[in-house]
C-alpha cells in the first residue's frame, strides 16, 4: 500500500479495480437469469489520506444466458474490507439490572488484550465506554422490563456513540454487556443509513414478549421488539425498526423452551437456521443469509451473542444450553460477514467474566477477534492492487 501511494500523485482519487470475487448463489428468483452474477469491487483511494475512502461493489447480472445485456447493481458500503478504522465501544450493561456478570465484560476483555491484539491486524481505536443510568433490578409496571430507566439511557447512549462512529467513517465494534445493546446499534444504523438489516447470531431467539419473559431481562426480548413482533408497551427507544425480510437468525437452539412456555418462534417468519442446520455448511448458509438480507437492506449489523457457542467451547455464559457451534465455525461465519461491504458494525455480547476466574475464556474471545480480523486483513492483502 505505501509503495503504491508513493507512486501515485497526491490529491487524486484513483479508481482501482480491486478484484472479481466469486459471487454467492442467487437467493431467489429475482435475478434476471439463472447464470451466476459477476462481481467486481471498485475502490477509490484518496492518496493524500491514510485510508480507503469508499468501496463500491458492483454486481453484473446477465439478462439472458447468451445476452450481451447486463443489469448492474451497485452498492456503496464501508465494511471492514474498506480498511476503515475499528472503534471499540464498551457497553457494560446487564439487563438483569445488576452491576456484575456481563456488565464487567468490557473491562475484562480489555484487560485480556482485546485492543492491542485487534490492533495487530487492523487500525483500532478504543472509543471508551457508554455511560448510562444506575440500573435498579425492578420490572417496569407498564413494560415488564427490568431496570427500564437504565435500559433506555443505555440504548440512547449506544445510539449516539455509534452514530458518531459511523459519521466519522469508523467501524463500530460493540463489546457488551448483553443483547440489549443491539437496540441502540440498530437505531444508529437506521438513522445514518436510512434502513438497516441484521445478521443475528445467537443461541436464543430473543423474542419473548417482555411481560411473558420469566426474567424480565431486555436481553430476552430485543429482537422481537426490534421486529415489532411482540406487541408491548415499551419506551420509544425500543420501538420497532427492523424488517423481517432484512433479518437472518443463525444458531438459535431454544425452540423446545419456547414451545414449553407457549412463546411464538421466529422460525418461518424470517431467514432462520439452527445450530444443527448450520453444521457442515457454514459458508453456504452465511452467504445465503447475507444475500437475503441484502435484497432488502444495503447496510446491516452483525450481532454475535457468544452463547451461540457450545458450552464446551465457552462456559462463561449465563444461560447455557446443549448443542451449539464451535469456535472454528463462529470464526468462519464472522469473517465471511465482515468481508461484506454492507456490514456496517459488529457487536459481541454475553461473556460473563464472573464465571471465568482464571481469564482463559476472555483470552479465547480475544483470540477469536484477532483470528477474524486477521482473516479479513488477509483477504485485503490478497486482493489489494
Ligand atoms: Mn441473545
Amino acid at each position: 500500500m505505501n509503495s503504491l501511494k508513493r507512486k501515485l500523485s497526491t490529491g487524486l482519487l484513483v479508481p482501482l479495480l480491486a478484484f472479481a470475487a466469486p459471487a454467492p448463489p442467487p437467493a431467489s428468483g429475482r435475478r434476471p437469469c439463472g447464470c451466476p452474477p459477476r462481481k467486481a469491487r471498485t475502490s477509490f483511494l484518496d492518496v493524500t489520506g491514510k485510508q480507503w475512502q469508499a468501496i463500491f461493489e458492483l454486481t453484473f447480472h446477465r439478462m439472458r444466458p447468451s445476452s450481451r445485456r447486463w443489469m448492474v447493481e451497485s452498492r456503496v458500503g464501508a465494511g471492514l474490507t474498506g480498511l476503515v478504522r475499528i472503534d471499540v465501544l464498551g457497553v457494560g450493561f446487564n439487563s438483569a439490572g445488576l452491576g456484575n456478570g456481563v456488565a464487567r465484560a468490557p473491562k475484562a476483555l480489555r484487560r485480556a488484550g482485546l485492543i492491542t491484539r485487534a490492533a495487530a491486524c487492523h487500525e483500532v481505536r478504543d472509543a471508551g465506554d457508554v455511560a448510562f443510568g444506575k440500573p435498579v433490578p425492578q420490572r417496569g409496571e407498564v413494560s415488564g422490563l427490568l431496570a427500564e430507566d437504565a435500559l433506555t439511557s443505555m440504548v440512547s447512549g449506544v445510539r449516539q456513540k455509534v452514530e458518531t462512529i459511523l459519521a466519522g467513517d469508523g467501524f463500530p465494534l460493540l463489546i457488551g454487556g448483553d443483547c440489549a445493546v443491539l437496540s441502540g446499534a440498530l437505531a444508529a444504523c437506521r438513522a445514518v443509513h436510512g434502513s438497516v438489516g441484521l445478521l443475528f447470531v445467537d443461541g436464543h431467539e430473543d423474542a419473548w414478549p417482555p411481560a411473558d419473559s420469566t426474567t424480565g431481562e431486555a436481553a430476552d426480548c430485543e429482537l422481537g421488539l426490534a421486529l415489532g413482533f411482540t406487541a408491548a408497551d415499551v419506551p420509544a427507544e425500543l420501538a420497532p425498526l427492523l424488517r423481517p425480510e432484512a433479518t437472518a437468525l443463525l444458531g438459535p437452539r431454544d425452540g423446545a423452551e419456547l414451545i414449553e412456555y407457549g412463546i411464538n418462534s421466529l422460525r418461518g417468519s424470517l431467514w432462520f437456521a439452527t445450530d444443527r442446520d448450520l453444521t457442515g455448511r457454514i459458508a453456504a448458509s452465511v452467504a445465503d443469509a447475507i444475500a437475503t438480507i441484502e435484497m432488502s437492506a444495503s447496510h446491516w449489523w452483525l450481532h454475535v451473542d457468544l452463547d451461540v457457542l457450545a458450552t464446551g467451547q465457552l462456559a462463561a455464559v449465563d444461560y447455557p444450553q446443549p448443542g451449539g457451534l464451535n469456535w472454528e465455525e463462529l470464526t468462519e461465519l464472522t469473517a465471511i460477514a465482515l468481508r461484506r461491504p454492507g456490514c456496517t458494525g459488529w457487536s459481541i455480547t454475553i461473556y460473563n467474566p464472573d464465571l471465568d476466574k482464571d481469564g482463559h475464556e476472555a483470552a479465547r474471545i480475544v483470540r477469536y477477534v484477532e483470528e477474524v480480523l486477521s482473516a479479513v486483513a488477509h483477504t485485503q492483502n490478497a486482493t489489494a492492487p
